[in-house]
């Protein structure tokens, strides 16, 4: 089985926040190190959306081209993205020729097929800009909740998607002037065509989550081009100073990143064929936030099954809900926001995704609170795994210089206790396989709270002296259940796992085959022995809050 596995393109138009990396990246890192960990073959692929009138809107406001707020902005998102340690096998984007021939040859068999019309539609036009005034380049009041700030597209105070025709008081966003109706010709991908397969092969997903279940009978044909000069030609004659619609060519940047990919990689021109058009050998899943869940599961799967030429359709598309900061909406423009690239330069990168693993919107909304944060650090990760891997270590340094030695005994006791915690690797392995982030994190602390009771109860200070043989069964027993909670927390907590394996002198490699074997036994020599985890002061999270919703 072969593991296609991808995360929403994030736009090219600002950096990321965290509730972009709880909802589509962090789950979808987990899933990939775990699917790496269990030896399968995976291939973990993303990188920004570059087209879209959002983005040229940018440029014109800022007197800068389209590829510059590209760059700027690709910039940022990736460095965000490996300060959080994301481990895509590409990170790419959709500017480039690959998309452009894929995209354009999409649209061209699309409309061989037979499905895709043509249409005359009204549209706004902005007599003094010379251009119609697609999505966003217009803004007025929304017909719905009559909220002024609507754009042409949608209205973000009420949510409702809208047609720019019915804004109430429309204005042109580059001069402000008042838009004029006028025709112009648009293509259609016809949705309604696909109603029926699209119907029977939703029906098969049973195992989805109830987000993704979601289906509207009596789709509409959809455009799919817009009158702007960024984005792919629409390649087709009479469509000159058209571009394809920027939902048309995003999810085509998967295969087009997937291409790139397996071309540096130097395999066969056709490798990547194998993989998109792999039938069932081949696991294609989607990670997203649920504002996308339409076009992933309803238009995409149309423009894969309208090619009529062996594309695979999505097999998952786990949909996070949204994450919320200290209970209220996350909203970049008032700044209520916690940006990833400078966040993760003043916390542990793992802390960060360790916590974000507990709260991850998996099947509501969830809430970011910074109180919530530095319990997780100074709780979880720091009092029950790192109290635990430092007062092994500590003492084996300072009481057997770093070495375990002698003879040795194992006790019934061992036996129980390893019992309780295979039950619980197993269990992980299995939240894992099934997108339960949250509960793999619990699990895993389960596993900590198991081995400081052990620790406890066995008092390895007394049989120092009392029973030499049996200090040193607890102590191989304890060094093997770090060993393990290391391995298992790496999809969670990459570099503090790497950090253990360093201590415990072991290889830095994560086998989720072989979970239930031991790697240590008596002749252990440790590492150099570092702390895992600070703990976070209340001080520092105050300075966290007070940043909130100011300008700096
Ligand atoms: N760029 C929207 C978003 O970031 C969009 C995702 C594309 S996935 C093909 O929410
Ligand atoms: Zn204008």
């Amino acid at each position: 089985m072969k593991y296609l596995v991808t995360s929403a393109l994030p736009y090219a138009n600002g950096p990321i926040h965290l509730g972009h990396l709880a909802g589509a990246y962090l789950p979808a890192d987990v899933f990939v190190r775990y699917l790496r960990n269990m030896k399968r073959d995976v291939v973990y692929v993303c990188g920004t959306d570059e087209h879209g009138v959002p983005i040229t809107i940018n440029a014109e406001s800022r007197g800068i081209t389209p590829e510059d707020v590209v760059k700027e902005n690709h910039e940022l998102i990736a460095r965000g993205f490996e300060m959080a340690e994301m481990s895509f096998d590409i990170f790419s984007g959709t500017h480039n020729d690959i998309e452009k021939e894929l995209s354009q040859d999409f649209f061209k068999r699309l409309d061989k097929n037979g499905f895709i019309s043509v249409r005359n539609v009204e549209q706004l036009y902005c007599e003094h800009d010379k251009m119609f005034l697609p999505d966003r380049y217009v803004e007025g009041t929304c017909p719905i909740c009559k909220d002024p700030g609507a754009r042409g597209d949608q209205c973000d105070k009420c949510g409702n998607a809208l047609n720019s025709l019915d804004l109430i008081n429309p204005k042109c966003k580059i001069c402000g002037q008042t838009p004029v109706r006028k025709t112009s010709k648009h293509w259609f991908l016809d949705l309604d065509k696909f109603e029926k397969r699209l119907d029977a092969w939703l029906e098969t997903k049973e195992n989805w989550k109830s987000n993704v279940q979601w289906f509207e009978r009596g789709l509409e044909p959809r455009g799919i081009t817009r009158d702007i000069s960024w984005g792919v030609p629409v390649p087709v004659e009479g469509a000159e100073g058209k571009v394809l619609y920027v939902w048309f060519d995003a999810p085509i940047g998967y295969i087009a990143f997937t291409k790139e990919l397996f071309a540096k990689r130097g395999l066969d021109e056709n490798e990547w064929e194998k993989w998109w058009k792999g039938g069932e050998d081949v696991k294609l899943v989607h990670f997203i936030g649920k504002d996308n869940i339409v076009f992933h599961s309803i238009i995409w799967p149309a423009m894969l099954m309208g090619q009529e030429d062996g594309w695979k359709l999505p097999d998952e598309i786990p949909a996070n809900e949204f994450l919320n900061l200290e209970g209220q909406k996350i909203s970049t423009s008032r700044n209520w926001a916690i940006w990833v690239h400078e966040f993760l330069e003043r916390f542990n990168p793992d802390s960060v995704r360790f916590y974000l693993a507990t709260i991850a919107p998996e099947t509501k909304d969830s809430d970011f609170s910074f109180k919530g944060f530095q319990d997780a650090n100074n709780g979880m990760l720091s009092a029950i795994y790192g109290n635990f891997v430092n007062r092994n270590l500590a003492f084996i340094n300072k009481f057997f210089g770093g070495k375990i030695e002698g003879e040795i005994k194992f006790s019934e006791e061992d036996d129980k206790m390893w019992e309780d915690v295979n039950r619980e690797l197993k269990e992980i392995l299995d939240c894992y396989e099934t997108f339960r982030v949250r509960d793999a994190a619990f699990h895993i602390m389960e596993i900590g709270r198991i081995a400081n009771k052990y620790f406890d109860t066995m008092a390895p200070w007394a049989l120092r002296k009392s029973d030499p043989e049996r200090c040193n069964g607890v102590f191989v027993n304890c060094l093997n259940l770090i060993d393990k909670m290391a391995t298992v927390l790496e999809p969670i907590t990459p570099a503090a796992s790497r950090k253990v394996k360093r201590m415990l002198n072991l290889p830095e490699v994560f086998d989720f085959t072989k979970l239930c074997e031991h790697n240590i036994s008596n002749g252990i020599k440790l590492g150099e022995v570092e702390i895992l985890f600070g703990k976070i002061d209340d001080e520092t999270i105050a300075a966290e809050k007070s940043r909130l919703g100011n300008n700096h």
